[in-house]
């Protein structure tokens, strides 16, 4: 076994031409393997490259070729994609799209071009081996790098003990899994704390059937800064007044909020691509994203850089400079219950007449890339940056309530909204963005305009799904469903990306940088992976100046292997056929969740089998002595809302008469999120159900259902850890009972 851990390493860039104006072959070479890390206190195995996490940074110059070969000695398949980085199509990594997989005990070199400069990094693009560690950066720089400035890459990242695949099935046995380790379920007792607009939103988004917004998906055991919660960056040279760092978030499905203890960043480069100079105090790194910042240095000081997952679970921190640390303030916890999404298009205010294409029509919607009003994350006690002279930003909220310790029941700060007009008195611009959330202020450092004589094609994008049942998907379909979007070569493509679920997704489209429109207009930035806020709406456009076959997809890597993934196909060239479909089918298709409930008066036992639009579900209900009732159902799921379902209905009762129907009929999802189900017998008896749960508390819960046959059953939970809650509950069959709920 020890040899399992044994990491055979080669890493020597090897330069063949010494001359500096000649293209050099920058060689490298890695080991794929399995590693024993403990990076929260609990030992357990990951997966590595060249025995480290992340794996080696790699660096080369625009000119160079850059040569890498990588060994697996994993038992499974692995792959390398090189994000961000334009190269042929051959050498994009993706597994049965552009590269050939590389299996167990091989190994693969990829070798290509370097074009441009920039921060980006690569990652297996295999099932969820980033989650395990398969990530690292590399820095491209220009022929002759400034070398004036000391650089450091700073590499974020997400870390959980649990298996992947455990991971991605306990978001599919429960919506709220994660939500309970990470406190964050959105009870109604807190939705009463925060008072009439919160009742307001709640009502809203229940009615609307939206259900409330998330901002993570997974509970994470912790955050990481270059593979550990809390790193340093010290040895930078004594005359330094100022140093750039290359941030890059390489989670797999985590935001941060990144602010400096000693000033604000100067931010200088997005995804690889220079923007304008901006102050930021703080800055939104949505997954996969990079941006270039300068810090000040203080000497004398360690200054934190801090990460802090948007949900508020946690943070990492990097300390930069040596001598006495000086910590980044507290970011609070995101108020959810006073963000009302119902409201955006109100605050969507872009110049249109600026931002709009002369060549074609905006839509309505369009020509946005801002946020919604996520006035409690721009939320920032004023005493926290007193000593800075800084102008509150477009869309922040001063917050009236002094900063305290975050605990369970104090962790939101009310906000207040500035009104618009006088926020624009104020004098925006000038100084310091208190917090950048969205790409309003980044402006290309040149004109990004498309070629004007080309055709545009405009694809409607709609970012569809669901976090019940966690299936995600562009306009409803799966990437199983519906995998290709067809381009031709020569053209325009203008998306419109509309977000119409309440959660963030960080869009990434393969070989391409493409322009993020923007009240700059022709000095849009360039991106190559996008977020699209909650209900919001982002336009993004880009030459389509390749060849054959890239992938665009949601780079929370839970979010693309459950569905929102497609393949963007150039039709005279592509190579995309029913074999290298199995890309981007779901790592795993089918799911089971089991539910038991056993209570003194019965026993319930429920379970499914689901993919994302159909549905096996098995239920028996039982007294044990002289009942029982067996549903035995097939769903498929039409929408979001609506399933419709044949099967059959057993029932015995006191020893009486065993009776067996055919059943059909529907499962609608009502407004005020009540299940209904429409259903009629093989006698032609209909029948109308109705369920519902509400969460009082982060332990309480009431669920209750009732039928048109004067059928009922109903009762409280608590809550006592993810999956086992204690009940009390009454039912018309079998009486009244106490009993322990667990599913899995
Ligand atoms: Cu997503």
């Amino acid at each position: 076994m020890a040899s399992r851990f044994l990491l055979v390493t080669l890493l020597f860039p090897v330069l063949l031409f010494s001359e500096h104006n000649f293209a050099a072959v920058v060689e490298y070479e890695f080991a794929i393997d399995v590693k024993e890390v403990n990076l929260s206190g609990v030992p357990v195995e990951a997966l590595a490259i060249d025995g480290k996490i992340p794996g080696p940074t790699l660096t080369a110059a625009v000119g160079d070729t850059l040569r890498a070969t990588f060994h697996n000695r994993l038992d499974v398949h692995t792959s390398v994609h090189w994000h961000g980085i334009l190269l042929p199509g051959d050498q994009d990594g993706v597994p049965y799209l552009n590269t050939q997989p590389i299996g167990p005990g091989m190994s693969h070199t990829f070798e290509f071009a370097i074009t441009h400069a920039g921060t980006f990094w690569y990652h297996s693009h295999t099932d969820l081996q980033v989650q395990r560690g398969l990530y690292g950066a590399i820095v491209l720089t220009d022929k002759d790098p400034d070398m004036a400035i000391e650089e450091t890459v700073v590499l974020f990242s997400d870390w959980t003990d649990e298996p992947v695949s455990s991971v991605l099935r306990n978001l599919k046995t429960r919506d709220d899994f994660y939500a309970y380790k990470r406190r964050t379920i959105q009870s109604w007792d807190k939705v009463l704390d925060n008072g009439g607009e919160a009742i307001r939103n709640r009502l809203i988004s229940s009615m609307t059937r939206m259900g409330p917004m998330d901002l993570a998906d997974v509970g994470y055991d912790a955050f990481l800064v270059n593979g550990q919660q809390v790193s340093t960056f010290e040895d930078i040279g004594s005359s330094a007044t100022q140093v750039k760092l290359r941030m890059i978030n390489g989670s797999t499905s985590s935001y941060y909020d990144v602010e400096y203890a000693s000033g604000p960043m100067t931010v200088i480069a997005s995804d690889g691509q220079d923007v304008m100079p901006i102050k930021v105090q703080r800055l939104r790194i949505s997954t996969a994203e990079t941006y270039d910042v300068l810090v000040p240095l203080v000497s004398g000081r360690a200054s934190e850089l801090r990460a802090t997952s948007i949900d508020g679970s946690g943070y990492s921190s990097l300390f930069i400079g040596e001598g006495q640390r000086v910590v980044a303030p507290d970011v609070s916890r995101p108020n959810l219950f006073l963000t009302n999404h119902m409201d955006m298009p109100m605050d969507m205010h872009m110049d249109m007449d600026r931002g709009g294409s002369a060549t074609m029509p905006m839509h309505e919607h369009g020509g946005s890339a801002m946020t919604m009003h996520e006035r409690e994350e721009t939320a920032k006690p004023m005493h926290e940056h007193e000593e800075m002279p800084m102008h509150q930003h477009k869309e922040t909220a001063m917050s009236m309530p002094e900063h305290k310790e975050m605990s369970m029941h104090e962790h939101e700060e009310t906000a207040m909204s500035i009104p618009m007009h006088l926020v624009e008195s104020m004098g925006m611009h000038q100084d310091v963005i208190a917090h950048m959330t969205d790409y309003s202020e980044l402006m290309a450092t040149e004109s990004t305009q498309l070629p004007v004589k080309q055709q545009w094609r405009e694809i409607d994008l709609r970012l569809t799904g669901n976090m019940e049942r966690y299936v995600w998907s562009f306009n409803g379909k799966t990437a199983h469903e519906d995998p290709q979007i067809l381009i031709k070569k020569g053209e325009n493509v203008r998306l419109l990306l509309n977000n119409d679920t309440m959660m963030h997704h960080p869009l990434h489209l393969h070989g391409h940088f493409f322009r993020v429109v923007n009240q700059y207009s022709e000095r849009s930035p360039l991106k190559h992976t996008v977020n699209v806020p909650p209900m919001g709406s982002v336009i993004i456009e880009f030459d389509a100046s390749e060849e054959e076959d890239w992938l665009f997809h949601c780079h929370n890597q839970y979010h693309m292997k459950t569905g929102m993934n497609r393949v963007v196909s150039y039709e005279d060239t592509s190579l995309f056929s029913p074999e290298i479909e199995k890309l981007i089918k779901p790592s795993k298709r089918w799911f089971d969740v089991n539910d038991f409930h056993a209570m003194s008066s019965f026993f319930d036992y429920e379970l499914s089998f689901s993919d994302e639009r159909n549905e096996f579900r098995f239920e028996l209900d039982t007294n044990i002595s002289d009942s029982f009732e067996i549903h035995a159902t097939y769903d498929y799921y039409f929408s979001r809302f609506v399933s419709g379902f044949a099967g059959v209905e057993v029932r015995e009762h006191h020893h009486g008469n065993t009776h067996d129907f055919g059943i059909a009929g529907l499962n609608v999802t009502l407004p005020m999120l009540i299940n209904s189900e429409w259903r009629v017998n093989d006698h032609g008896q209909f029948r109308l159900e109705l369920q519902s749960e509400l969460q009082f508390t982060r332990h309480f819960g009431f669920d209750w259902r009732w039928n048109t046959d004067n059928e009922y059953r109903y009762g409280i939970n608590y809550r006592l850890n993810n999956r086992v809650s204690l009940t009390l509950h009454t039912d018309t069959e079998y009486g009244d009972g106490v009993g322990i709920k667990f599913f899995y």
